[in-house]
């Protein structure tokens, strides 16, 4: 909390920036949806679609659109769905589907009505469905639907919709925010109103000075040099890999999150930013570890850097360090919601999340690299309360900020997009990944941390 006094001398001399949002007007509805005119206008629709034809080239299979439960404006009561018969751009089949079309079809894709609705009038992204839940895979590969989004997202959009997208665009405006730098401090919150020991930045710090304080330097690494000098070329470049990521993650992270930092504590956030200042020592921990254990175990030290392929250096060399220091000149909420989306969400609870999980795993299973393991182990511990601190910080801005919801959520979408990516990216070198990898497995365990964490914000 600031001090009154401080507050109006804050407030008033805040420099505001107008910035414009925009979204699309939406008309009523007036032509029913699932009728036999609307089948039959798909059909046509897809069957015209030039977009489909090159979109949907490399898409052979049939497709159950599942409406679970189903809609009552189907035609008949044993009607489930939409069965579609798709090969190669084209369309030789679509029709309503009932239950023994759940034998037949290759893929089947489950929601509710309004999940279908959504899709077919905003013309959502089927993938980014999958990833927030509303939208569940009952059948077929994962792997293979992220590599056709394309293909299901054009194949959506010439489904008849009949919400008209108008062109009229809605403008509203945005304050960009700096925060002044305080000069003076008018009073403290520890003799004023005292530390809130009982907020939750504070629990997290508690926890933070009971198990983050393991030390890198103390993790020996000398079975891990042994078990190093047996493993086979491919079993080593995966290791050399995985680590390359993590060390560059870990790296980026220490380095960018300062700004973020600043702004809490710019803001008089005092257990924010005592919890924080556990966040960067640990991160600092991990950049440490990583490169100690490369030094110790690698008997040459690899080009690490050829595995940071575009997606990768997408999000670690250019994303993350403008969405985090872009609060150096643009601290307001919407601002910050990005940042720490960035940061907390994708890079920490997608990405190092589910790679830190795999690795430990693959290791774990083979058991191998006991020093390697030892630290993931701990270092996983730190990274549940970083995240559970930015849902914190997300939770308390899109309270205060419900107009920031929006572009907050097209946010994440882009980057979650960029992430699945740096998935498939990971495996492309590899026919077959050693230690048993696997890229399915990869995307539903992102996908299902993705999830959980959006459940807890509740914005979906
Ligand atoms: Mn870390
Ligand atoms: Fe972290």
């Amino acid at each position: 909390m600031l001090h009154s006094n401080e507050l109006n001398i804050i407030n008033s001399s805040i420099i505001s920036l107008k910035v414009m949002w925009f979204t699309k007007k939406k008309v009523a509805r007036s032509k029913k949806y699932f009728t036999d005119e609307w089948v039959g206008e798909w059909k046509r629709a897809l069957e015209e679609s030039e977009l489909y034809k090159v979109k949907g080239k490399e898409w052979n299979a049939s497709v159950l659109l599942r409406m679970d439960p189903p809609s009552p404006a189907l035609k008949k009561e044993s009607y489930i769905g939409f069965y579609l018969d798709l090969q190669y751009g084209e369309c030789h089949e679509l029709r309503y589907a009932d239950e023994t079309d759940r034998d037949i079809a290759d893929v089947i894709l489950k929601a509710d009505e309004s999940t279908w609705l959504t899709l077919i009038e905003q013309k959502k992204d089927p993938a980014m469905m999958i990833m927030k839940g509303s939208l569940k895979l009952e059948k077929g590969s994962l792997v293979m639907l992220t590599n056709q989004k394309q293909a299901a997202k054009a194949l959506l959009q010439t489904a008849p919709s009949y919400e008209k997208e108008s062109l009229d665009e809605e403008y509203i405006s945005e304050t960009i925010d700096k925060i002044p730098v305080r000069r003076k401090h008018i009073s403290f919150n520890t003799t004023n109103r005292g530390l809130d020991f009982e907020s939750f930045p504070m629990k997290l710090f508690q926890k933070a000075k009971q198990f983050g304080v393991w030390d890198p330097a103390s993790i020996s690494f000398e079975k891990d040099r042994e078990d190093w000098k047996k493993l086979s070329d491919d079993e080593k470049t995966i290791i050399i890999h995985l680590s390359s990521l993590f060390m560059a993650g870990e790296e980026a992270v220490t380095l960018d999150l300062l700004p973020l930092i600043q702004t809490i504590s710019k803001e008089g956030r005092l257990e924010e930013e005592i919890f924080l200042t556990s966040f960067l020592w640990e991160e600092a921990k991990h950049t440490e570890f990583f490169s100690r254990f490369v030094k110790e175990v690698f008997v040459e030290r690899p080009d690490f850097e050829q595995f940071h392929k575009p997606f990768y250096k997408k999000l670690f060399y250019r994303q993350l360090p403008e969405d985090l220091n872009r609060l150096y000149t643009d601290s307001s909420p919407l601002a910050q919601l990005k940042a720490s989306g960035t940061y907390n969400m994708i890079v920490e609870g997608t990405l190092a999340e589910t790679g830190y999980e795999a690795y430990h795993k693959m290791l774990k299973e083979n058991n191998l690299l006991p020093g390697l393991q030892d630290g993931i182990i701990k270092l996983k511990q730190d990274e549940s309360r970083h995240i559970a601190y930015g849902l914190y910080l997300i939770n308390r801005l899109l309270n205060d900020n419900s107009d920031c919801s929006a572009p907050f959520e097209k946010h994440l979408e882009e980057l979650l997009d960029d992430a699945t990516n740096v998935i498939h990216e990971i495996f492309e070198p590899y026919d077959v990944v050693p230690f048993g990898l696997e890229k399915e497995w990869f995307l539903n365990y992102a996908i299902k941390q993705f999830q959980q964490r959006i459940n807890k914000l509740g914005i979906y």
